[in-house]
């Protein structure tokens, strides 16, 4: 399943070049600076990865893995994809009980195919399967009801499309003629982004992945962020090109990993930049539905993550591969609704906070909110926990859960916190430390 990051690596050996040129002096509005502070402020959302794909249950790079020609595939996948039990209602409460207050959803994956009912081709939901219906409408109209936002990922790398030529690092097994207009294509892209942007009310923003299949090629970015910033100034832009941000993206994000690390090898390049920052993870190990995927992470790992990104800074998306039926796997599912459980109680220490002031230890992070520092004890079994002075003198110490007074001792350099061991919960310890004003 790791088949994806064999591709994606060798990019990231050659990104010593400066960023890509995109929307160069791009001011963000109003409407989009207010954007990023709401998305700064919400913390947590569903990444969804759902296509025709599901069909095999075998990930989303079944095309390129299985080495499946795009005949084959238009033969054998859309006309499979009847997810008959899809409940755009149902979704969007699971996302609310989750404690989520957004939906990444892809609009079209890195195979080509649209999940809504696009003017531009007819290799889409509406047209190529037994389905028939427009997934995103649906979603678009349960998400204004219930005030969750929506936004789209959209692959820039696409295995069906001729124009997608010269082809990139991946997806050449597809058969497709050894020919193809690449500006063809990008005005194709284009145009499809457009129909989401024009036809699906206010969109949250736009996640962009696909990039590094051709870090050498002219992609301008700087037509099609223009052109997104101009359909919907409130609309973020973020690219998941493993890189700074170019100018004109409106958020930086992460894929497997915090801000600032590189166990999954995708963040060599990623400097941290000053835009709001997004990690995104999966529950087990894929992205699209795999049905023999068991390696669910436990609700424990799951909070911790939450926990760990705020304390970074980061929002956490957290991905779900919906089945071909058009639902969730239970296993998925029941760990939503227990991070959920989690957030009802301790959400006002992740909600709305900014990461720090303390800097991330092993043994947990800090968030913090006006005067109050959440120090989220994640891994600590001593009674006897020192972190790092805060920058303004701490008045009182106290446990979230129960309010109990946290007896410490100031030293010059640092906080003793006198943890009871008994007291300690094992997802995360939170103790408030009120500042001096
Ligand atoms: O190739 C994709 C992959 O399928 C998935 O969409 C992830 C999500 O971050 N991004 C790409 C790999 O970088």
């Amino acid at each position: 399943m790791r088949r994806w990051l064999s591709f994606v690596l060798p990019c990231l050996v050659v990104l010593v070049a400066p960023s890509a040129t995109a929307q160069e002096g791009y001011t963000p509005p109003p409407a989009n600076l207010a954007a990023r502070a709401w998305f700064q402020e919400a913390r947590f959302g569903l990444f969804i990865h759902w296509g025709a794909y599901a069909v095999a249950g075998d990930g989303e790079w079944v095309m390129h893995n299985k080495r499946i020609t795009v005949a084959e595939y238009e033969r054998d996948y859309p006309p499979a994809f009847n997810p008959a039990k899809f409940d755009a209602a149902a979704w969007v409460r699971m996302v609310k009980a989750a404690g989520m207050r957004y939906i990444t959803i892809t609009s079209k994956h890195h195979d080509g195919f649209a999940m809504w009912d696009s003017k531009v081709s007819d290799y889409d939901i509406v047209e190529r399967t037994p389905y028939g219906k427009d997934v995103l409408r649906q979603l678009a109209d349960e998400c204004r009801k219930q005030d969750v936002k929506l936004f789209f990922y959209h692959s820039q790398l696409d295995w069906h499309h001729p124009d997608y030529f010269p082809r990139g690092r991946t997806g050449r097994f597809s058969a497709r003629d050894d020919k193809g207009d690449w500006f063809r294509y990008l005005d194709y892209m284009d145009q499809q982004l457009s129909e989401l942007l024009t036809g699906y009310g206010d969109i949250g923003g736009i996640w962009f992945d696909g990039w590094w299949d051709k870090p050498e090629a002219d992609w301008r970015l700087d037509k099609t962020y223009r052109l997104i910033h101009r359909l919907q100034p409130a609309a973020l832009v973020g690219a998941n090109h493993h890189r700074k941000p170019f100018p004109g993206e409106d958020f930086q994000m992460f894929e497997k990993d915090l801000p600032g690390h590189n166990t999954a090898g995708f963040n060599e390049d990623s400097e941290l930049g000053s835009l709001p920052f997004e990690m995104c993870e999966t529950i087990n190990n894929s992205w699209g539905y795999n049905k023999t995927d068991g390696r669910h992470k436990s609700t424990k790992q799951l909070v911790q993550l939450l926990v760990k990104a705020a304390g970074y800074d980061a929002n956490f998306l957290l991905n779900v591969g919906p089945r071909p039926d058009g639902t969730i796997q239970p296993e998925h599912a029941s760990r939503l609704a227990e991070v959920g459980q989690w957030l009802e109680k301790n959400g006002e220490t992740i909600y709305g906070t900014r990461g720090g002031p303390l800097p991330p230890r092993p043994w947990g992070v800090t968030t913090h909110k006006g005067s109050r520092v959440f120090v989220h004890v994640l891994d600590w079994q001593d009674p006897v926990l020192s972190v790092a002075r805060p920058p303004r003198p701490v008045k009182k110490a106290s446990l979230f859960a129960t309010g109990a007074a946290v007896k410490f001792t100031l030293e010059k350099d640092a906080v003793l916190l006198r943890l009871d061991p008994k007291a300690l919960d094992p997802l995360d310890t939170i103790v408030v430390l009120e500042l001096a004003p």
